[in-house]
């Protein structure tokens, strides 16, 4: 068996381990974060459980902490309420991102983690089975139901080599992404092997499970072997480590062979993680922003690196250069050697321990500026400035574009600094507040920020409406609902950020689907990849959206659809989606869903279409009564 086989083999409750069954897995940890963590644990409310049922659970506040007025504080407030009534360890704004936290301070090998972000699986670089999901699927977990998921192909990454200086793990997944693009592993998990990985420390080996995200793969996942134990002793966790690794003669659906030695400093170009070229192809570009930062790339192997390299240096005079540290340990121990001090003489800015710009939270680049970023999304406009261009790139590329101005190749900076890791790493989790033992007594704060969720009726059998909008390929979450510093705080309040639905792309959708009181969505290939949020999928069911039509979706996104009574329906024929233009009425007859058979009318031009999907018997029941929730009450109820 392989390393995912045997870790789900372990965690599985239903099915057969077989790619394309559906498999019912046990959560042993879970993570939120504020952004989806405030539904979540609205929906985890009204599932009425007394205390979580998982081995661990953590909230995390790291998206929302502008707090450019009370929505995102009282936000945090009622997070830390929950936390302490519920059993959950809470995380407090400052600590850092959650994805590095939680490799720095929880994650175990050979366990699972269902986390509200899509990248989750940054953990997999420990040898944990890792899974973004959206937020219902998180507190359904805390409520102690198994995770249901498609099992994926198994899919190995066979690395060999050693990566050259200044060649890092980001060129690593930015390879896999080259070679695979944004909808190469979807429904596949990316399993690396090989010995390449023994030159791999654990922070590198978490780039790459982190984006590999990007590649709309089900999660990615290293082997726990000798430097898995040797990070974790250094983080005081050395009792929980344990050998994880593949058979000998492990087998796999598929295998992409990489050679490190023969990688060189890549970039992804505006506007998709999957569109890479070397970087010596795009060199001399002028850059007006670099950051270096977000849970990819801000771990302190990433940090003291930009501090080496920038020591004695300084950023170029038109470039705004930032730092986000991944966690209070990274910017701890950069305090402590002195490092951070190279980094803030050479003109850096320093940015909270938080995702910040990442998700547009602050430092939008000017107009059509050019921002070098070592994130993992460069989607259009997620930046905060609509006609910015971002590049996606390591903290070596980042840091040599911000000194010389312009996109350069870091190996033009000569000498590979030498850092040295330290031993043990500095342990303080005071900002860590642990749940209180009586939870009873605990009073749930509630801001007037904080509105319940809306109440979905079941679904009609026969689906009729307009289309409220068509779309292309490939479109994110992130151009369904945006993030970003205005739309952000809206999350714990459907009425008001449903009002921002596809407002990148279309500013009129929102009154449209007011006037028309609802209809449909068609899409292209990869629906609605990226994050996991699942206000991509309330938001448009509020206003009234029934279908989803596309070529393909994503897989977090077609589970949030499910979970909120939207059907996801695949055309049969990827041709068809020729035959609807905005605007054209549409008549879907469900009476044979159950059959995997699903016509529906254009009654604009008479069009009979036949469509299927990808639903299971259990999604099918779930969607009849209108979403999951309803769904988990029934349930309870007999
Ligand atoms: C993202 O990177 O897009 C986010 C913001 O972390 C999302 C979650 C969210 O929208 O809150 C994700 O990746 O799931
Ligand atoms: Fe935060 Fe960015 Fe990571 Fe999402 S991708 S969790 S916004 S740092």
């Amino acid at each position: 068996m392989n390393l995912a086989q045997k870790i789900l083999k372990e965690h599985l409750v239903e099915g057969r381990l077989e790619a394309g069954e559906e498999i019912a897995i046990k959560i042993d940890q879970t993570l939120t974060q504020d952004a989806t963590g405030t539904m979540a644990y609205l929906e985890f409310e009204a599932m009425g459980v007394d205390r979580v049922k998982t081995e661990l659970s953590v909230s995390y506040v790291d998206h929302n902490t502008l707090q450019t007025d009370f929505r995102n504080a009282d936000d945090h407030r009622y997070l830390q309420s929950i936390a302490a009534k519920y059993g959950i360890y809470f995380s407090r704004p400052g600590n850092g991102i959650c994805h590095q936290l939680h490799l720095e301070r929880f994650a175990v090998p050979g366990k699972t983690l269902l986390g509200s972000d899509s990248h989750t699986p940054t953990a997999g670089g420990i040898g944990m089975i890792a899974i973004g999901a959206g937020g219902l699927d998180v507190a359904a977990a805390m409520a102690g139901e198994p995770f249901y998921l498609k099992m994926p192909e198994i899919v190995n990454v066979h690395l060999t080599g050693r990566l050259k200086p200044f060649v890092t793990a980001k060129d690593v997944i930015l390879e896999v992404l080259r070679r695979i693009g944004v909808k190469g592993a979807v429904n596949k998990i990316l399993e690396y092997t090989g010995e390449g990985i023994k030159t791999l420390s654990v922070p590198e080996r978490a780039t790459i499970t982190n984006m590999g995200t990007e590649t709309g793969a089900t999660t990615s996942i290293f082997p726990s072997d000798e430097i898995t134990r040797q990070f974790m002793e250094a983080q005081g966790r050395g009792e929980q480590w344990k050998p994880m690794m593949p058979d000998e003669n492990a087998e796999y659906d598929d295998t992409i062979e990489i050679n490190l030695s023969e990688l060189e400093p890549l970039i992804a170009l505006p506007h998709s993680p999957g569109n890479v070229k070397p970087v010596a192809e795009v060199e001399g570009l002028k850059i007006d922003q670099a950051i270096v930062g977000s849970c990819t790339n801000s771990s302190l192997r990433d940090l003291k690196i930009v501090a080496n390299l920038l020591k004695g240096r300084k950023i170029a005079e038109h470039v705004s250069f930032a730092i986000s540290p991944g966690s209070r340990q990274v910017i701890l121990h950069l305090i402590e050697s002195g490092e951070l001090a190279h980094i803030i003489k050479a003109g850096a800015r320093v940015l909270e321990n938080a995702c910040g710009p990442c998700i547009g939270m602050g430092q939008a680049p000017p107009s059509k500026g050019v921002s070098v970023r070592t994130f993992n999304r460069n989607f259009l406009g997620r930046s905060g400035t609509k006609d910015a261009m971002v590049y996606l790139a390591s903290p070596e590329t980042a840091v040599a574009s911000a000194i010389y101005g312009s996109i350069t190749d870091p190996r033009k900076l000569g000498e590979y600094p030498e850092i040295k890791m330290p031993e043990k790493f500095i342990i303080d989790d005071s900002m860590f507040i642990p749940p209180a033992k009586d939870g009873s007594k605990v009073e749930i704060i509630r801001g007037p920020n904080i509105k319940p969720l809306p109440e979905f009726k079941p679904l009609d059998n026969v689906l009729e409406g307009e289309v409220l909008i068509k779309v292309g390929d490939d479109i994110s979450t992130d151009h369904i609902l945006p993030g970003g510093a205005k739309i952000l705080p809206l999350r714990s309040n459907i009425p008001e950020i449903s009002k921002y639905t596809f407002s990148v792309i279309d500013p009129d959708f929102y009154s449209r689907a007011m006037e028309k009181n609802g209809g449909f969505i068609i899409g292209g290939e990869n629906y609605g990849q990226g994050s996991s949020r699942e206000h991509a999928a309330i938001a448009p069911k509020y206003l009234g959206i029934k279908a989803v039509v596309a070529k393909s979706f994503a897989r977090i996104h077609h589970a949030n659809l499910i979970n909120f009574g939207i059907v996801p329906l695949i055309f049969s024929n990827p041709a068809d989606y020729d035959k609807i233009e905005q605007g054209d009425r549409l008549q879907i007859d469900l009476t044979g869903l159950e059959e995997g058979k699903v016509i529906m009318k254009n009654l604009s031009n008479g069009e009979e279409i036949v469509l299927k999907h990808n639903l299971s018997e259990r999604e099918i029941v779930m969607l009849r009564k209108g979403g999951k929730l309803a769904y988990i009450r029934d349930k309870n109820k007999r």
